[in-house]
């Protein structure tokens, strides 16, 4: 029995309508610049919180359109189709930054901050990864010790996305200090400007130019005790694990939607581009290539829409999140790969672009979880169930 989506099928027509015209017709030709310039315009910004893009998946009555995840990955598959950098913008209010509110926050939590990440006013951030704690994240070392009415927030956080713009902060730290691993780790919702907490220069990437991440440093950061998301001690990586198992399914989206875009390049590339007397989109071993990023392209956008439905009819799908982002993620790396080698030599030069989706698609393998984590995810439900 599949739950009632949160848009007729009319209005999400229209709302994918909307999208796929603005990303074509407003995003796409502003990529170069986005690259060189390593920033979006602030008009483009401006559209994106007119169009409700922040709040997709926030409630509708904290002012979202409190989307279905079926619905959000459709929405996710027309961001896709341009730079990453787009889809980061906004990514962390619809993700890693609102839903641990979403799904764990009290009611006071969501009324205070929901309205403003949904409108975009604020840029929520995930706080989780270390400089010693990227893939096991369980062990993280920033810690949160008990002072009377308050906390004390000390320790590091890496690569944090949309730091340098955030103003909440949704932060990883361990409460009891004589653990080490998953279980003592609690969650909190710290504002910027929260004295102690300073952010580090803005990292340099290998690509999506226009994103930006950076450190996040707390020293003796004093936060109230109700910032605990969710009033309650030692539930925070459990927060951060629903977390990414929502966002492992949009990130596979955003996959799905690049790979279309990849291959529409290529395709267009080859119909025009004439060697040996004709288009090499003629000739079959350019075919193949094509031929390969469409099925492979097709079965990741198929895997996705199955795993959102079941996920919106409330099953568990920790596995399949993890199979797509495995998948996805992957599969947009060889259809990048592919899209240089069809567009040959121009492939290589920056004037088409190519080059700069290859590099900025080789992210998906890596966060969110990298693709060996996804493994052992998949792997290790599969036994434990196995044994029940
Ligand atoms: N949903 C809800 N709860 C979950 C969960 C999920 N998807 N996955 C794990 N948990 C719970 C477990 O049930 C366990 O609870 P109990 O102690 O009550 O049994 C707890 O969380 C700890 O889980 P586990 O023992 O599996 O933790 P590990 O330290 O072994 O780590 C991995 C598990 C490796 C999967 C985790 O650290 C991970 O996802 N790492 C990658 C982190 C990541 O994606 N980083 C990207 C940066 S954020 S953009």
């Amino acid at each position: 029995e599949r739950p009632q989506m949160a848009l007729d099928s009319e209005t999400l027509d229209q709302l994918l309508e909307t999208v796929r015209r603005f990303v074509r017709e407003r995003l796409v030709p502003l990529e170069h610049q986005v690259a060189d310039d390593d920033a979006i315009p602030p008009e483009i910004v401006a559209a994106m919180r007119e169009m409700g893009l922040f709040g997709l998946s926030i409630p509708q009555e904290f002012g979202g359109l409190g989307l279905s995840m079926e619905e959000e990955v459709r929405v996710a598959f027309e961001i896709g189709y341009t730079s990453p950098a787009f889809r980061s913008l906004i990514g962390t209010n619809n993700g890693i930054g609102s839903q641990g509110i979403v799904i764990d926050g009290t009611e006071a939590q969501k009324r205070n901050y929901l309205p403003r990440l949904a409108s975009g006013e604020l840029v929520g951030s995930f706080a989780l990864t270390e400089p010693e704690a990227g893939s096991d994240a369980g062990s993280l070392r920033t810690s949160a010790r008990r002072d009377g009415d308050f906390y004390v927030l000390n320790g590091t956080k890496r690569f944090i996305t949309n730091a340098p713009v955030a103003g909440l902060f949704t932060v990883f730290a361990r409460t009891d200090p004589a653990s080490t691993d998953a279980r003592g780790v609690t969650a909190f919702l710290v504002e910027a400007g929260t004295p102690g907490l300073s952010l580090g220069p803005i990292d340099r990437k290998m690509g999506q130019k226009g994103a930006y991440t950076c450190d996040v440093i707390f020293e003796d950061c004093r936060v109230p005790a109700d910032t605990v998301l969710g009033g309650r001690e030692g539930q925070g990586f459990k927060t951060a694990m629903k977390v990414l198992d929502r966002g492992r399914l949009h990130i596979s989206a955003v996959c799905v939607g690049a790979a279309r875009r990849l291959l529409q390049d290529s395709l267009r590339y080859a119909a025009e581009r004439r060697q040996f007397g004709k288009p090499i989109a003629e000739f079959q071993l350019v075919q193949a290539m094509l031929a390969d990023s469409r099925a492979e392209s097709y079965a990741a956008e198929c895997m996705v829409l199955e795993t959102a439905r079941r996920k919106d009819a409330g099953q568990d799908v920790s596995t399949d999140a993890a199979c797509c982002k495995m998948f996805a993620s992957e599969m947009v790396g060889r259809v990048a790969d592919r899209a240089v080698q069809v567009h040959g030599g121009a492939g290589y030069i920056a004037d088409y672009g190519i080059e700069r989706f290859y590099r900025d698609v080789r992210l998906f393998r890596i966060y969110e979880g990298t693709t060996q984590i996804q493994q052992i995810v998949i792997a290790r439900n599969m036994v434990r169930e196995l044994a029940q």
